[in-house]
């Protein structure tokens, strides 16, 4: 009896583990770590809920078909082809597992000599590219994301995306490897902020994690 009964919770388990492919990584740091530049309300809803939807709904879509078996990075090369619940859920895991890892309450992280470089050679300076981002964040008009990518060339380049659309998807405009987002749908500002983005957009600059961010940086350009 006993061991039908660890036989019965495995298969649950093992089937729970079927159905649910893709999962939340737990944050790294506790919902009100960023409070003064992003509120604990704002980060528990956004964790919890909002990027807690793409990872359900990103798994109803691909349960049973061939997806199912591919890396999110995989899907997300050949989005044209699928449908709009795989693209905007592959793209809002995937945005929002990159963000709770670009962000910290570690305070003045500081790009490596490397990164430090790269930026100077394309914007001339780390405040100019912030700016550049800080805008591409403003202009994009509706719900969407600013990002800052490794080009096949190994190259940075600011660029912005509608919805949950990224640079890793074959209809990005811009292509390259992203290793900094900033979320600019309403969701991620508008408890603490309400209409000022521009606001939002200069308090997240005191909580990014630079380490983080180098770490992507030297992983693209290899
Ligand atoms: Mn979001």
């Amino acid at each position: 009896m006993k061991v039908l009964k660890i036989s019965a919770a495995a298969f649950l388990l093992a089937a729970q583990f079927v159905t649910a492919q893709f999962k939340q990584t737990p944050l790294p740091y506790a919902y009100n770590a960023l409070e003064g530049s992003i509120d604990a309300q704002t980060m528990e809803i956004h964790y919890t809920k909002h990027a807690a939807g793409y990872v359900t709904n990103l798994n109803k879509a691909v349960t049973g078909t061939p997806l199912e078996k591919e890396s999110l990075e995989k899907i997300l090369s050949h989005v044209s082809k699928e449908s709009p619940a795989v693209r905007n859920n592959a793209g809002g895991h995937y945005n929002h597992e990159l963000f709770w890892t670009v962000l910290t309450p570690e305070k003045n992280t500081q790009p490596s000599a490397e990164l430090t470089k790269a930026i100077n050679a394309s914007f001339g300076s780390l405040d100019a590219l912030k700016e550049k981002l800080s805008k591409a964040g403003a202009d994009r008009f509706g719900s969407g994301w600013a990002w800052l990518v490794v080009t096949a060339d190994k190259k940075l380049a600011v660029t912005s995306s509608p919805n949950q659309d990224n640079p890793l998807m074959d209809i990005s405009e811009v292509k390259g490897t992203p290793i900094l987002g900033i979320d600019v749908w309403e969701h991620a500002y508008y408890l603490k902020y309400q209409n000022k983005r521009a606001d939002y957009l200069t308090a997240f600059w005191n909580v990014v994690n630079w380490k983080e961010v180098s770490r992507r940086y030297e992983q693209a350009i290899k």
